[in-house]
């Protein structure tokens, strides 16, 4: 039995401060270390939004768009974002708190200017992977534990396409280490989560 910690974009830009703050996201770091510290786990990943500075997600790439509205990418509906998570960036870099000494994997994504890559398996339009379903697999991981941000986006996505690419492991959502961007959104995503196999957990079952 290898037991992973999966942890999503823990990253400035989705903090308060960041270019695309998530409301209380920066709780979610004290979950991390907790879990990294005593959770256990055999390994830890993380995965980090690292956009070129054209990256087409953003608005400022479309003329006429502004943060938030809908726009199209890759041939699919596509939220068009604030700039955010630029490579080299203060906003790209892990939270200042969060233990990265003791994260054995990281996972960048969302490198291709022309696609968006909410999961950390693979891009949007699902063709090219990032390669974290084949690391996984080489270290035989049974069970994987995820957590991070944004609730609605890249974790829904990231555990939506583990229970797909990884059969047979167990997938769990750590749902206390989660900070979302739309509370509608949200409730969705844990509904979606649910129904295709996540099991919804909070840290407190894992360490005290
Ligand atoms: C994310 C929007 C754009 C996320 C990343 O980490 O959930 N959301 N890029
Ligand atoms: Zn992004």
């Amino acid at each position: 039995m290898t037991k992973a910690l999966l942890l999503i974009d823990i990253q400035n830009g989705f903090c308060p401060g960041g270019n695309l703050p998530v409301a209380d996201g920066d709780a979610v770091v004290a979950v991390a270390n907790r879990l990294i510290e005593t959770g256990g786990y055999d390994l830890v990943i993380a995965s980090q939004d690292w956009h070129p500075a054209n990256h087409g997600s953003f608005a400022s790439q479309h003329p006429g768009k502004k943060p938030f509205d809908m726009g199209e990418l890759s041939g699919q509906p596509q939220v068009m974002w604030p700039d955010h998570c630029v490579q080299g960036t203060l906003d790209a870099e892990f939270h200042p708190d969060l233990h990265v000494s003791r994260v054995d994997y990281v996972q960048r994504k969302g490198e291709n200017p022309d696609v968006d890559s909410y999961s950390a398996f693979r891009d949007n339009d699902k063709s090219a992977l990032t390669g974290l379903s084949d690391w996984l697999t080489s270290k035989n991981v049974t069970e994987l534990d995820l957590m991070g941000l944004a609730t609605d986006y890249c974790v829904r996505f990231s555990a939506l396409d583990a229970i797909d690419m990884l059969p047979g492991v167990k997938v769990r959502l750590i749902a206390d280490g989660c900070r979302g961007i739309d509370p509608n959104g949200v409730e969705q995503a844990l509904a979606a989560m649910a129904d295709a196999g996540v099991e919804i957990i909070e840290s407190s079952h894992i360490v005290s």
